[in-house]
């Protein structure tokens, strides 16, 4: 059964504002001068490199940016190059919320449960609320219209809304699936955080983990607590210090509040068990965490699995030992390593996981996938060239109140709308749509 990757296509107003407390690596680099360009080509290579490894890839769209009904909102006024400059001339710090690229980082759209999991057999999505930073509680309706419109046969299907917003919820960030086989009946351990009182967020609220698996009828669902000094270290998702495929858990030693419990837990309820850790004593959180270590997309190839790592895992020294380590054990289900050159999204704290959704599906369910959100050789090749054609170069922070920055990235996503033959108007309907189908719910 195959494991389609949807990768967040970088947005053309990728940009550097700190705004994720708790992200070590975003709020280091506030202010610096992105590159949306080179980030989004960095991102198709890996989805390249994803293709190459047998891996279905698709896409999802960058969100329509900068979010002027955000700013109107706020009380901002006139028409739209006026709201612009009055926002970002009267509040930088909101002006930047309403202009980041975050949708990019799939692996928070939503939370997946694969259809051997469920009750009714069908793969249930539960889109995230992404409730924790103002930026990213934005996403929702833009993702949930996408999620409808790729995922719309019912037979296959169930597409829900967000768990309501007072229960933080990040998506597949903080879910491990855990199964002999993608098509295996699997054990979805949904991990959520706490640290009260401690100096980051956590994000992740136990309330809408429980949720996601009553909603998903999920048949053999578990919570486990992340350790709290993980949060204070600064992973703010699970899949910065653990990540699962099959029967494997690749996790660092201090990934869990209770490892003891969740190893006793994995033990009893996974066939065939796999653990590879690391011990704080050959790398310090600090390491792993810098280096996204556990941020790699961990896949099942023909003869095993593969870790796709960003390059900062081969620049940090222990981290590269131990992988070389990893690789070199037979008894290890690992056998081999890429690296890729995610620069411009790791800067925001966004590894290889980060940027991509797993979706397993069954054939017959992959083949319903609405394709024009599918991927090729021949399209990523086109999606290069337009990106090399329409991405802005650079963008700087005082950029973000200029008028013209706004119409090139309007310009360059309706570009590539044209290209993936997906009209706006479709996609404006299908999130009016969500977004009315949870106010009548609520
Ligand atoms: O939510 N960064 C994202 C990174 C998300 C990474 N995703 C996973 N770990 N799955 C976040 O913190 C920074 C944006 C800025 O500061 O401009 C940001 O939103």
């Amino acid at each position: 059964m195959p494991e389609l990757h949807l990768d967040g296509l970088v947005g053309p107003t990728h940009n550097y504002a700190g705004l994720s407390l708790g992200n070590l690596a975003a709020t280091a680099n506030q202010g610096s001068v992105s590159a949306p360009r080179a980030a989004a080509l960095q991102g198709l290579a890996k989805m390249r490199l994803m293709l190459s490894l047998g891996v279905p890839q698709g896409i999802l769209l960058p969100h329509d940016r900068p979010n002027l009904a955000l700013l109107r909102a706020m009380g901002f006024d006139g028409d739209d190059a006026r709201v612009l400059r009055a926002a970002a001339a009267e509040d930088p710090a909101l002006a930047a919320v309403a202009w980041s690229a975050s949708a990019m980082w799939t692996a928070n759209a939503a939370t997946v449960s694969p259809a051997p999991d469920t009750a009714d057999g069908r793969t249930h999505l539960s889109v995230a609320n992404l409730a924790t930073m103002a930026h990213r509680a934005l996403e929702w309706p833009q993702t949930l219209a996408q999620l409808r419109l790729l995922f719309a046969d019912r037979r296959y299907f169930a597409v829900h809304p967000p768990v309501p917003q007072g229960f933080g919820d990040e998506g597949a960030a903080n879910q491990m699936r855990f199964a002999p086989a993608h098509e295996a009946p699997g054990v979805e351990v949904l991990v959520y955080g706490v640290n009260a009182g401690g100096r980051f967020p956590a994000r992740q609220h136990p309330r809408a983990s429980a949720a996601l698996l009553r909603r998903h009828s999920v048949a053999r669902g578990h919570l486990v607590r992340q350790a709290d000094d993980a949060i204070e270290a600064g992973a703010f998702h699970n899949d910065v210090v653990a990540v699962a495929n099959g029967p494997l858990l690749f996790a660092h030693e201090q990934a869990f509040e209770d490892r003891a419990a969740v190893l006793a837990l994995l033990e009893r309820e996974v066939p065939g068990f796999v653990l590879v850790e690391a011990k704080a004593s050959e790398i310090p959180l600090a390491d792993a965490i810098q280096s996204y270590l556990f941020n790699a997309a961990l896949v099942s190839v023909d003869d095993g699995m593969a870790l796709v790592l960003p390059r900062e895992a081969r620049d940090t020294p222990n981290v590269w030992a131990f992988l070389e380590r990893v690789v070199d054990d037979p008894a290890n289900p690992i056998h081999s390593l890429h690296v890729q050159d995610l620069r411009e999204s790791m800067r925001n704290g966004g590894g290889p996981a980060c940027l991509r959704l797993r979706v397993a599906l069954e054939d017959a369910a992959l083949a319903a996938v609405d394709r024009r959100f599918l991927l090729d050789e021949a399209r990523i090749a086109a999606l290069e060239e337009l990106v090399a054609r329409r991405w802005p170069e650079r963008i700087a922070p005082h950029d973000l109140g200029n008028p013209d920055l706004m119409h090139e990235a309007r310009a360059a996503r309706a570009a590539l709308l044209d290209l993936l033959g997906i009209p706006a108007a479709e996609l404006q309907a299908a999130e009016w749509q969500a977004a009315g189908a949870l106010a009548a719910a609520a």
